[in-house]
């Protein structure tokens, strides 16, 4: 009796890829290329066909297992040497040789018996089944007990994906298990109606357990018995009212079709085979997002693990057009409908803003293109930004101040500047001076509350100014900057810039702002409208300071000229109340006596 291990071949890469589905049982009759597992890796889900027919023994890998090429995954008793040696055996092989050696795709006699021992508990169900696989006989109903759950551990019911009265094909789930490490599919062991489910979500259970009542229907074992397709149809057409029963009802049109082919799971493995093993691009969802995109046969063809993301973003499969082999929804399906969702507010992250997502286009048939990953900042920077501007009402609102005095004053500390060893800016100048004009407008140093009707009104002054470092924006915070003078502010800043340079902030030291300046004046400019840092209410934008001929009221006069824009969220800020603040800041940055006042 040869038997031989079928390995894993070339996949083309040296990347171990996940199983995501196991295709056959022990004791399956499979033929040449069909299908025995799904694997699936970042980019792709492929069925692994079989090189030879034969009858399975054993499965070497389990669902969740990563594999690569040449790993061992299923061991096959060869063709050949099974019907020589299937002495005891005769029911399975005498039915296999009747349906051209694919009988096996449909479990009956003999086959069944090893591959669901659980029937066998029922001594006379399992003889009549036995004895008269093929016949008209009235419909059987049996337990379905679980199988080896690879665990000895008891595992959840969390998803009953059938009711009582529905009509399961062979390997549909049934209903689906969550255990610590993994979530698996409960796939029919024949086609039949559901009778009985004998389990409820949240039940434990584990192998033996009886899961559910199954009924095989005779007309069912006609149609499988059946050589010829049209002889195959007229069962299948007399099932029609048992197979509207239930929530599947509507599923009932593909399912009928194929169940009207005899052989149609392995036929649709043979040609999912070739299908899949050239994994087509995802393609875009269509336009009518309420419209099912249920699979072939109206099956819905999802690996656990996607079934367990989609439970996590409360996505309705159903709803998920899959664009892997035969319709198999994956990961990037759902990501995609989750964004689409998005983009029409279906779901709460999406702000409200009801935007159309943007396509995705492919560059490189303009050119050359390459993918550069964006730095966890440069990421992270990206997600603030958009909900910073997607939440918060922005309004900006433009001044300059004359910091002709104050230049002249910065100029005149340059000997104690150097002494002190601390550069002054006319950043240190703009802290202080914000930090006043926050506690004289103090409707700028709140945050809204998220019941929509409280202000969190601070009462401290911490302001967080923007750092431009290598590796993106960041934004660390000078604390109580009201109480601090200019030396200290200067120093502050040159020590917390140098340090977001060197990637040596703390968390801590980038939260708690109130209040935020983003100065360009360095680089150059002459405005900009910043993006608040949320949940702060506003940010000040500082561009290049230059003389410009200022009219005094008699002549035009050289003055320098600062720049200046606050954005303001105008839930919590009125245009009036950024007018007042910024006369305020231009008056003090104008004449730094009024500090003192
Ligand atoms: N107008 C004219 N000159 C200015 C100026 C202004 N508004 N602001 C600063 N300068 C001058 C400084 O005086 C200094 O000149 P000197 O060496 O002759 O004295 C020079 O520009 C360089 O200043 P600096 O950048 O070293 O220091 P700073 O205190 O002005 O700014 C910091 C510090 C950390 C804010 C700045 O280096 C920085 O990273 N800015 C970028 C912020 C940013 O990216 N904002 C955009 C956010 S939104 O995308």
């Amino acid at each position: 009796m040869a038997k031989e291990i079928v390995t894993i071949p070339d996949l083309g890469t040296d990347d171990e890829v996940d199983v995501i589905e196991i295709s056959v049982a022990p004791g399956d009759q499979i033929t040449e290329e069909q299908g025995l597992l799904v694997l699936e890796s970042d980019k792709a889900t492929m069925d692994v066909p079989s090189p030879v027919a034969g009858k399975v023994v054993r499965i070497l890998v389990k669902e969740g297992d990563s594999v690569k090429t040449g790993s061992e995954i299923v061991e096959v008793e060869l063709d050949g040497d099974t019907e020589a040696a299937a002495e005891g055996d005769s029911a399975a092989t005498d039915d296999d040789k009747s349906e051209d050696g694919k009988a096996g795709q449909g479990k009956p006699g003999a086959d069944e018996a090893e591959a669901q021992p659980e029937a066998s508990q029922q001594p006379t169900q399992q003889e009549s089944t036995q004895q008269e696989p093929r016949t008209s006989a009235p419909a059987q109903d049996e337990v379905f007990e679980l199988p080896d759950l690879g665990t000895e551990d008891q595992v959840d019911v969390i998803e009953l994906s059938v009711a009582v009265g529905d009509q399961v094909e062979e390997g549909q789930a049934l209903g689906m298990l969550e255990s610590d490490k993994a979530t698996m599919d409960v796939p029919a062991p024949y086609a039949a109606e559901v009778v009985e489910l004998l389990v409820k979500e949240g039940d434990k259970v584990g192998a033996g357990t009886p899961f559910a009542k199954l009924r095989r229907q005779a007309a069912e074992e006609d149609a499988a018995a059946a050589d010829a397709p049209a002889t195959g149809k007229e069962p299948s057409a007399k099932e029609e009212p048992s197979a509207k029963k239930g929530p599947s009802a509507e599923k009932d049109t593909p399912a009928d079709d194929e169940k009207a082919k005899p052989d149609s799971s392995s036929g649709a493995a043979a040609t999912g085979r070739t299908e899949r093993s050239a994994p087509r691009p995802p393609e875009p969802l269509p336009a009518e997002p309420d419209a099912p995109h249920e699979s072939e046969g109206g099956k819905i063809y999802a690996g656990p693990a996607v079934r367990h993301m989609a439970r996590e973003l409360g996505v309705p499969l159903e709803r998920v057009k899959g664009s892997g082999p035969k319709g198999r929804i994956q990961k990037d399906d759902l990501t995609r409908f989750v964004k689409e969702a998005v983009g029409r507010s279906e779901v709460p992250s999406a702000g409200g803003a009801g935007l159309p997502p943007v396509p995705d286009v492919d560059f490189s048939q303009f050119g050359e293109t390459e993918l550069v990953p964006m730095t966890k900042i440069q990421s992270l920077t990206a997600t603030n930004m958009q909900r910073a501007w997607l939440n918060a009402p922005h309004v900006t609102h433009f001044d300059s101040a004359d910091i002709t005095d104050l230049e002249k004053f910065r100029k005149s500390l340059k000997d104690e500047s150097e002494r002190r060893n601390v550069k002054v800016t006319p950043l240190p100048f703009l802290l202080m001076a914000s930090a006043r004009a926050l506690r004289a407008h103090s409707q700028f140093n709140r945050s809204l509350h998220s019941d929509g009707k409280h202000f969190v009104q601070k009462h401290y002054v911490h302001i967080g100014m923007a750092v431009d470092t290598p590796r993106g924006l960041l934004v660390p915070v000078i604390r109580d900057v009201d109480q601090k003078g200019l030396w200290e502010l200067a120093e502050e800043a040159a020590e917390l810039a140098k340090k977001a340079r060197d990637g040596k902030l703390s968390a801590a030291e980038m939260q708690g702002g109130s209040f935020t300046i983003s100065s360009l004046g360095a680089i150059g400019g002459t405005g900009f409208t910043p993006i608040i840092n949320v949940p702060e209410v506003s940010i000040l934008a500082v561009s290049r300071a230059e003389i410009r001929p200022v009219w005094n009221g008699k002549k035009f006069v050289p003055r320098q000229m600062l720049p200046l824009s606050l954005s303001y969220d105008h839930r919590a800020v009125n245009g009036a109340d950024a007018g007042r603040f910024m006369t305020y800041l231009t008056e003090v940055l104008g004449d730094l006596r009024r500090l003192l006042l």
